[in-house]
């Protein structure tokens, strides 16, 4: 048995996005959903889906799976939450604002909903726990989207109002960690303008182009407006990172470009603008000549993604000559019947401490999620969660495997 210690100060804590869990959200992605649903339920096939998904509620193969609807209803039992999250000893917890509730109409501030913001931050504090605050998760206000999102340029004006205002307002001034964007590039980008799988459900190389240079920018105007009100703020965006291996010269090549885009340039275009880099890691994906996932999926999570921790390590490594402080700020398993959870973290802490113990300055985990929620066009059924959450009564389960987690958080190490 082998003692990793983490460093000391270590952040140890979970994720969470405000459409995925909070409920009752009126934004551009409750549309498509409105409008999607009976489709999503259409396609999803009982072949496709792991059996041991399908007793639970909702059914995945009704339209209810794919309505956000109450979601975890975290937006009435956060205080509850953390409750769950200080009993599992997590030190940090990053959660997201939702901007269609803030900023329902254009220039309209809902101070009530700034207020309840304030009360997350607030109840996170009392419990000790300190906040990471996401600024925009991938929801737009309506009238943003009607405007054309972030295809418009007014958009970068917008947003960075939007976040002025809060980093500006009462209770939010002292925030010291902030992420203006999640997965804006390889995730957002991609799967709403390029694979039409997400709202707007375009495909087109050219917005696609367009919506990245636009979030390069909102990425920007956010970070000065962060440190304007707040110069101690560290401000960085989420990144989603995939390990890429080549197999021949032609993969060999094929895996250079793919790093390009994919890990490294959005990080490029605002590394002046970056505090931190958050690590969102998941995926690894084996080039074989110009084909991609030709990965050997010996071990799969519910959703089909193959198992592999010792991504984390490459991708920490490769992340180590920009010289800035590394927050791992998304991994996790979709594993209904947590038989699979407990390793999967250990493993990837493990392939982590390898990265710190070779000079990678990663100072904090976050394992997503906290609960199990509702997870984009997929709809409840992948579960995530630390926390089991049944949506029929909205009762909270805490699993095996986060008791586990809550013992390398206490003890700031990992037994390997
Ligand atoms: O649920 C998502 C999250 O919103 C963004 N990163 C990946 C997670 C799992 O797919």
């Amino acid at each position: 048995m082998v003692k990793l210690e983490f460093p000391k100060g270590f952040f140890w804590g979970a994720a969470t996005s405000a459409h995925q869990v909070e409920g009752n959200n009126h934004n551009d992605w409750t549309e498509w959903e409105k409008e999607n649903a009976n489709r999503l339920a259409g396609e999803a096939s009982r072949n496709n889906l792991p059996k041991h998904i399908l007793d639970f509620y909702p059914d995945p193969l009704k339209p209810e799976n794919y309505i956000s609807g109450r979601a975890c209803d975290h937006y009435n039992r956060f205080r509850e939450d953390f409750d769950i999250a200080k009993s599992l000893n997590h030190n940090v917890h990053r959660f997201s604002i939702e901007w269609s509730r803030v900023e329902p109409e254009e220039g309209k501030w809902d101070e009530k909903e700034i207020e309840h913001y304030r009360e997350v931050i607030r109840a996170l504090r009392e419990r000790e726990i300190e906040p990471f605050v996401t600024l925009w998760h991938w929801t737009l206000p309506i009238w943003v989207a009607k405007q054309g999102g972030w295809e418009n340029k007014k958009t970068i004006e917008d947003f960075a109002r939007y976040v002025n205002k809060l980093v500006r307002s009462e209770g939010f001034v002292d925030v010291k960690f902030w992420i203006t964007l999640n997965e804006p590039d390889d995730i957002y980008s991609i799967f709403s303008y390029f694979k039409g799988k997400y709202p707007p459900g375009k495909r087109s190389i050219l917005k696609t182009a367009k919506v990245l240079k636009n979030l390069v920018a909102g990425h920007k105007t956010a970070y000065k407006a962060i440190h304007n009100s707040n110069p101690a703020a560290m401000v960085g965006f989420a990144n989603n990172t995939i390990y890429f291996e080549s197999r021949g010269l032609i993969a060999g090549i094929f895996k250079i470009l793919a790093n390009a885009f994919w890990n490294f340039w959005f990080l490029k275009k605002t590394l002046n603008h970056a505090d931190f880099i958050g690590c969102n890691y998941y995926h690894h994906n084996v080039l074989r000549g110009l084909r991609y996932n030709q990965n050997k999926n010996e071990m799969i999570t519910d959703m089909g993604w193959e198992i592999y921790p010792e991504g984390i390590y490459h991708v920490l490594k490769d992340l180590k000559k920009h010289n800035k402080p590394v927050y791992i700020t998304e991994n996790g398993i979709a594993d209904s019947r947590d038989i699979h959870r407990e390793k999967f973290i250990k493993e990837h802490l493990k392939w982590a401490h390898k990265a710190i113990s070779e000079g990678v300055d990663v100072r904090g985990y976050f394992y997503w999620s906290l609960l199990d929620n509702f997870e984009w066009s997929e709809g409840f059924w992948p579960r995530f969660g630390l926390v089991e959450v049944d949506y029929k009564t909205m009762e909270r389960r805490i699993r095996q495997s986060a008791y586990a987690y809550a013992k390398i958080a206490k003890e700031n190490s990992l037994e390997v």
